[in-house]
Parts: C-alpha cells; structure tokens; sequence
C-alpha cells in the first residue's frame, strides 16, 4: 500500500502567503521536493523537527521571515530522546537542524546544525534576513577598534550566550528533575538528597546570576528587547529559554519577593513582549499544526 503524505509549501514570493498543498507518495517526496525547488528557483529548505525543542525557535525564525519551508517531525523516545533517525540527518542527532537545498539540479543539501549557526545562515540568505540583524558599524567607524554599534555587540555576544552560558543550567533543572522522579523507590530519598545538592549549591544560585543579569541587559538597553528596540534573531533564540522558564520557574525556585515576576519585572514583561509578536504567534499555530499530524513521524 502506498502511504501519501501532504506536504504545505508557503511562499514569500508573493505578496499574500500562499499555500499549496500537493499530494504524492513517501518514495517520490525527494524528487518531487527538488522538482519544486527547481521550477520556483527557490531553495528548499527542510527543518528536521524534534517534539518539546529548541527546533520551535527555527519555526518563528521562518516564520518571522515569511520563508517557505518543509517540516519533517520527529517524536521523543520514551526515554525523551530524540529518535535515532535524526542521527541520519546529522551525526549528533539533536534538533533544530536544517538542510538547505539551492535551486538547481545538481544542488547538494547542506545542512546545518546549531541553533545560532542555523539563525545565521538563514538571516544572511532569506530575503529581510537582515532586519533581524542588527548594524554591525558606527557612522565612519567601519573596521576600526570599539567601531561597533552597541546593538551589534549585543546580538554577537547573545548568539554566544545563549548555548554557551544559559542553557546549561536550565538543562539541568530538567535533568535533576527527572533523575528524582525516575530513580526506583528505594534509592528515591538518597537520589533526592543529592540531586537538591547539586541543585541548591551550584544549579540555583548559578541560575539567579542568570536572571539578574538579564534583568540588568533589559534595563540598560535601548528599547524593549535585548539589543535595543527592534527584535533581533538573538530575542528568537532567547525566546525558547525564557519562555520555557517562565512556565516553571516558581515551581523550581523560590523568590523572597513571592514569585518569579515580581523578583525580575523587566524579564517577566520581555517575555509577554516575546509572546506578544505577531511571528511568534505565528509559530505557535505552526507548530500546533505540525504536533497535530500522525505519529507515524514525518510531516
Ligand atoms: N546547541 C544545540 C542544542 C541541540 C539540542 O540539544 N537539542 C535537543 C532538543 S532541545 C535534542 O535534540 N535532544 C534530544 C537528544 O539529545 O536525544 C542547539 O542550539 O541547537
């Protein structure tokens, strides 16, 4: 029997989004996906999708920039893992990851992974990429020393952070949490001794250090998101972290001032700012749509 699957294509070559859905089967979905790249000399552009991701910052990434993109949706193993097939997509089998095929016949796909290497790429290729990308030089200041914008300096430095400083400690809330959870009962009050250890002398405080400083970063900037006044592709990739905090910090962590929010208000309403966005809300119908589909593991 032969399983079709429907496959929705947006455009942002015109002016109105336009969506079209085709038909055809599993063994024709390469060939048939490289034929519509070529006929609209677009590149194809495929986010390898893994449920409960980062992946779901991609989704407002492109859908932030009207891009036209596949969604191939991968589900979490019982052990909330990602599936050993997105490791045929990338050796490390993590998700976002991305491949972009060019237009023309003989394109190979590149693929990439890293959510702020994936941000990157698309931001310099996709057309109004750049408006979430700040100026990089002062007037008449273009290679100089300290030449940089503020703005700039900000976002280079957020793409960074992110992974690299922020990310770490949230993951391993996570981590902990599901370590007392799942340990077999007779080991559950040892495991939990060492597990709020762990968690009240480096994870918390480390944590706190977190939300001060973006306290602080909001307060210092210019306008009403991390870099200045105008969204950026680093809000986006922030997004994912803050937005997934807010919805369990006070059951994680305790505030002298009663809660989350009332301990960090600038962060709390940078949050509903993020929400607020039109792109983002976007994402959130888009990815409703895509959780929706059959389990049977791609879109
Ligand atoms: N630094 C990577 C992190 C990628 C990552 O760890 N993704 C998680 C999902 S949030 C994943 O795929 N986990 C499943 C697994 O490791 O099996 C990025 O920014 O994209």
């Amino acid at each position: 029997m032969q399983h079709f699957k429907k496959y929705k294509l947006t455009s942002s070559q015109f002016p109105a989004r336009f969506h079209v859905l085709l038909t055809f089967t599993q063994q024709n979905k390469t060939r048939a996906l490289h034929l519509i790249a070529m006929a609209s000399e677009e590149p194809q552009i495929t986010l390898y999708w893994l449920e409960k991701s980062r992946a779901d910052r991609v989704v407002w990434l492109l859908e932030e920039l009207n891009a036209p993109y596949n969604v191939e949706l991968f589900r979490r193993t019982a052990e909330f893992l990602a599936p050993p097939e997105l490791a045929k997509i990338h050796p490390l089998g993590k998700s976002p990851i991305v491949s972009v095929t060019p237009p023309g016949e003989d394109a190979k796909p590149i693929i990439l992974a890293e959510s702020a290497f994936i941000s990157t790429y698309l931001c310099d290729h996709l057309p109004g990429g750049q408006k979430l990308v700040p100026k990089k030089w002062k007037d008449g200041m273009e290679g100089k020393f300290g030449g940089e914008t503020e703005e700039w300096l900000r976002y280079e430095y957020l793409m960074h952070y992110v992974e690299g400083s922020l990310m770490p400690p949230l993951v391993l809330i996570v981590v902990f949490s599901t370590v007392k959870s799942g340990a077999p009962f007779f080991v559950r009050p040892i495991v939990n001794i060492i597990a709020d250890r762990v968690l009240s002398s480096f994870v918390i405080p480390t944590l706190r250090k977190h939300l001060g400083y973006l306290e602080q970063l909001l307060s210092t900037s210019a306008g009403g998101y991390l870099c200045g006044k105008d969204l950026t592709a680093a809000d986006i990739i922030i997004s994912y972290a803050v937005i997934a905090f807010d919805g369990r910090a006070d059951q994680v962590m305790t505030f002298k001032e009663g809660s989350w929010r009332a301990a960090y208000p600038k962060l709390a309403a940078y949050v509903d700012r993020l929400k607020e966005n039109e792109g983002y809300k976007r994402s959130q119908a888009k990815i409703k749509e895509i959780e929706g589909n059959d389990k049977s593991s791609k879109l």
